[in-house]
């Protein structure tokens, strides 16, 4: 199976998952969820979870990585692409950013690059079985470039945007890409400066 390796600065790796909902678990009935498509598009579509299920799949391996720095080693992602989600609604030239909107209320912003990433999915299983409930089942997108707050548990909508918006954390100062790589945990670089210069990490 594929494997894509990110590297993750100032990660470690824990067992299990911790698992967040600041907004508290959503009650979600399957038979009346749905994922959305809207925005700037052409057409709003709508998918039910075995739509989703239906369609071409991608599955590989790669890391989870929380921006408070915990990290799971080797999950099985495996979802439809994003990236034809987002082109069977016929995204409008002036959508640069896609919003992730939650059953619970959560927010996430995503560049439109990225959601469109070759290996940007909606995942509708990890290791091999459908996500457990506190892990965002039925679906929650995943980014393997960027950090785990990107990943909205329990996505009903994706919203193609013009420009930058806050989501939940980001409201609190979280940065806007959130590339792991980079180490872009906060808005601003003043951050690391502190950082560096107190050993603290
Ligand atoms: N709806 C929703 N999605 C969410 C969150 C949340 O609180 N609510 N927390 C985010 C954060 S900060 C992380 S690290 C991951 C945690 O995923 P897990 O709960 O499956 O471990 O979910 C992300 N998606
Ligand atoms: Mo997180």
């Amino acid at each position: 199976m594929d494997r894509i390796s990110v590297k993750n600065p100032g990660q470690r790796y824990i067992k299990n998952f911790i698992i967040y909902d600041a907004l508290g678990e959503p009650d979600i009935d399957i038979r009346k969820w749905k994922l959305c498509v809207n925005g700037l598009v052409d057409k709003v579509k709508c998918y039910s979870f075995s739509d989703l299920q239906s369609m071409r799949q991608l599955e590989y391996i790669s890391d989870f990585n929380c921006v408070t720095r915990w990290s799971i080693k080797d999950i099985v992602w495996k979802g439809p692409s994003l990236k034809e989600i987002i082109e069977n609604s016929g995204p409008k030239r002036e959508a640069r950013w896609v919003m992730f909107w939650s059953a619970d209320g959560y927010s996430t912003p995503v560049p439109i690059e990225y959601a469109m990433d070759e290996k940007a999915i909606i995942a509708i299983s990890m290791n091999g079985a459908p996500l457990k409930k506190e892990n965002g089942y039925p679906a929650r997108p995943f980014l393997p470039q960027l950090y785990g707050w990107k990943s909205a548990k329990w996505i009903t909508e994706i919203e193609l945007i013009p420009e930058y918006k806050d989501g939940y954390w980001e409201a609190y100062g979280y940065a806007e890409v959130g590339r792991i790589e980079e180490e872009e945990r906060f808005k601003g670089d003043e951050w690391k400066r502190i950082r560096r210069n107190s050993k603290m990490a």
